[in-house]
């Protein structure tokens, strides 16, 4: 196996002049050394960047969970592929071996088949984050079914448009799940769901709480006794390397959520590659990501990154809070892992509490730990820096989308020198590029742009489902020729990308092009801020003016609010600059988020502005009664 594994900077550099001077070698022999086809490529990639249509390894023929399973078998078989850490502490974890895992993803793929499921055919997975979920998703891409997992906290008004966009024949869920101290009733949410769909034949019920549950007469089946007497082999589908792999939906700027299309060969090697190196994942580790298996995070690095390269991955079904703050750490401490990878919200919430909830366990097996979703402030980065890695831990700040199918711009654990809140460099083969106004690249360092990239690469989004024209106009038109990520990054004066956030968050205030997430990192300095979030509403001087929505902490919720206004603008001032000091500022006891921790600045931008006619769909919202609250305290 050879992922180019490059071990100081020097050589990085070497080996990134030289996969940009010759991609098609470079991911060629990527390809072809690490893993098993049934039939090689004629080509390594065709496209037209104009028009949005690539392909990678034109004509090769290959069945990704082959590569995730099959072939580790002989080497790998009594080896932990999953390891299961129930929400419930006092229930036992499980541990997977590659062959179990072989036959419980056989089964379910025996199962899918009997029950009507052909190959392009598309199955909703809605399930908690217990290996079922990931044995569905292995055994769709078993038999060739295109799989939409569609996130287990997700309304049903959320499930149902994102089943009748990409026509779904099946849905796989759960009588429930276990949520710190809740249980979430999935069922009786797809039932809902499924009143306003007419595609859908069969529902298939995993048993997970016990939890009573109404079965529709011809349409939901408990999976388990079909399982009992399902074969464990099964005849993997060959696939060609663009059959779709899986749709996964990603909210877009208006209401309507794009069903992002992923193929196969692409995919795989690109999942693979990036995991291995930025991971630095070695034979023994214990690999753990906290995301969600419903967003890219962990399709990725959860199920496939990992088992692509024969390692040990946990799903933990829990939130960080349950039992208490320490339980990401006391997991990390009783599995023994070695790279964790989890996103900025999770850090600061932590990072709020005491830090004896984190100091109290042992976490000297860390080698490695990650940070992604969004941009990692400062305060958080030290904190994750300090009590996480314990200072020798590097952090690997992954930029990366969706659409991108994998992690582009990151440090390498020790032969990228990290510096908080800049994710560094790119991962060789790929291509970034910052573009002016007028669409001008920005040559040099020490600029700051819109982020392209201007290469194919092998995991990139193919489409958007049954909307080809939506995909060439959101990604490929804005900058022509290239992709264009929608993010604004800086580059500094030795080259590392700074992602400063969405291009759509720039408000011009007075003229001057004022990006929110620098002014957001220097209120959140303020020891009595937790967290903020800046939107500009119209004024009639500035043109724009800005509006911050601040979280206290504790220790700053006594204080008096005046004073602490102008403290924070006295702060900003002194920080970024008179220009961006806020005009309006409202305490609010949380932000508007998405599932993944993302703030929903459309929904702020709206109530700043004192527009509150529809919200668009705000059931896909975490916490979507804080939005109520927020309006009423609008000033
Ligand atoms: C993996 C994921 C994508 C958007 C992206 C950025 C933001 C993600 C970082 C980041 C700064 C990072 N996919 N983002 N990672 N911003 N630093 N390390 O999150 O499709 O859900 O979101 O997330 O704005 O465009 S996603």
């Amino acid at each position: 196996m050879s992922y180019y594994q490059v071990k100081n900077l020097e050589q990085y550099f070497k080996h990134y002049n030289k996969s940009i001077r010759e991609p098609r070698k470079f991911w060629e022999r990527i390809a072809d050394e690490n893993f098993t086809w049934y039939q090689k490529w004629d080509k390594v990639v065709e496209f037209d960047m104009q028009e949005a249509n690539i392909k990678w390894f034109l004509n090769a023929k290959v069945n990704i969970t082959k590569n995730c399973i099959d072939r580790h078998l002989a080497k790998r078989g009594d080896k932990t592929a999953i390891i299961f850490e129930p929400n419930n502490p006092a229930e036992e974890a499980q541990h997977i071996t590659y062959n179990e895992l072989y036959d419980r993803v056989c089964k379910m793929a025996n199962v899918l088949r009997d029950q009507g499921i052909k190959k392009g055919d598309r199955v909703c997975i809605y399930l908690p984050m217990i290996p079922e979920l990931a044995v569905a998703v292995l055994a769709c891409a078993r038999i060739g079914a295109i799989h939409s997992v569609v996130f287990a906290g997700f309304s049903a008004s959320a499930v149902t448009s994102r089943i009748n966009d990409s026509g779904c024949k099946m849905v796989i869920t759960s009588d429930g799940g276990f949520r710190g101290n809740k249980t979430i009733e999935l069922k009786s949410i797809i039932d809902e769901a499924l009143q306003k769909c007419e595609t859908v034949e069969k529902v298939l019920v995993v048993k997970r709480t016990g939890s009573e549950v109404k079965m529709k007469e011809g349409r939901d089946i408990w999976l388990q006794p079909l399982l009992d007497e399902a074969m464990a082999n099964n005849v993997a589908e060959i696939m060609d390397a663009e059959d779709p792999l899986f749709i996964l939906y990603t909210s877009g700027s208006t209401g309507k959520p794009k069903g992002m299309l992923h193929t196969t060969a692409g995919y795989m090697v690109y999942s693979a590659y990036t995991f291995k190196n930025i991971f630095a994942y070695e034979e023994n580790d214990v690999y753990w990501c906290t995301a969600d298996i419903g967003w890219i995070t962990g399709h990725s690095y959860i199920v496939y990154g990992p088992l692509l390269n024969g390692a040990t991955t946990v799903i933990f079904e829990g939130i960080p809070s349950y039992p208490d703050f320490g339980r990401f750490w006391e997991v990390i401490d009783k599995h023994k892992v070695t790279q964790f990878y989890t996103a900025p919200t999770a850090i600061r919430s932590l990072a709020k509490e005491n830090w004896e909830w984190v100091d109290k366990y042992d976490l000297s097996t860390l080698k490695v730990i990650g940070s992604v979703g969004e941009p990692i402030n400062e305060e958080a980065w030290h904190w994750y820096n300090d009590h996480v890695g314990k200072k020798k831990s590097p952090i690997v700040d992954t930029w990366w989308q969706t659409e991108t199918g994998g992690i582009m711009i990151s440090p390498l654990p020790f032969v990228t020198p990290t510096k908080p809140t800049y994710a560094t460099l790119p991962l060789p083969g790929v291509q970034p590029v910052l573009m002016d106004e007028k669409r001008n690249e920005i040559e040099g360092n020490q600029v700051v742009g819109s982020l392209c990239i201007k290469f194919p690469w092998p995991g990139m989004a193919r489409s958007i489902w049954g909307d080809h024209q939506r995909f060439k106009e959101t990604y490929f038109s804005t900058f022509p020729g290239k992709y264009f990520t929608g993010d604004g990054a800086l580059r500094d004066e030795v080259g590392y990308y700074r992602i400063t956030g969405r291009v759509d968050d720039v408000v011009i205030v007075s003229g001057h092009n004022l990006g929110t997430a620098p002014i957001e990192d220097a209120i959140n300095e303020h020891p009595a801020v937790a967290e903020s979030a800046i939107v500009g509403f119209p004024h009639d001087v500035k043109g724009n003016a800005l509006y911050g929505f601040i979280i206290l902490k504790e220790s700053g919720e006594g204080r008096d609010r005046e004073n602490l206004k102008k403290e924070i603008n006295e702060h900003i001032s002194s920080h970024i600059g008179p220009i961006a000091k806020l005009d309006k500022i409202q305490f609010v006891s949380g932000l508007p988020k998405t599932r993944s921790g993302k703030i929903m600045r459309r929904i702020l931008r709206k109530i700043a502005e004192g527009d509150f006619s529809n919200f668009g769909d705000t059931t896909t919202l975490l916490n979507p009664e804080i939005v109520e609250e927020i309006k009423e305290g609008k000033l």
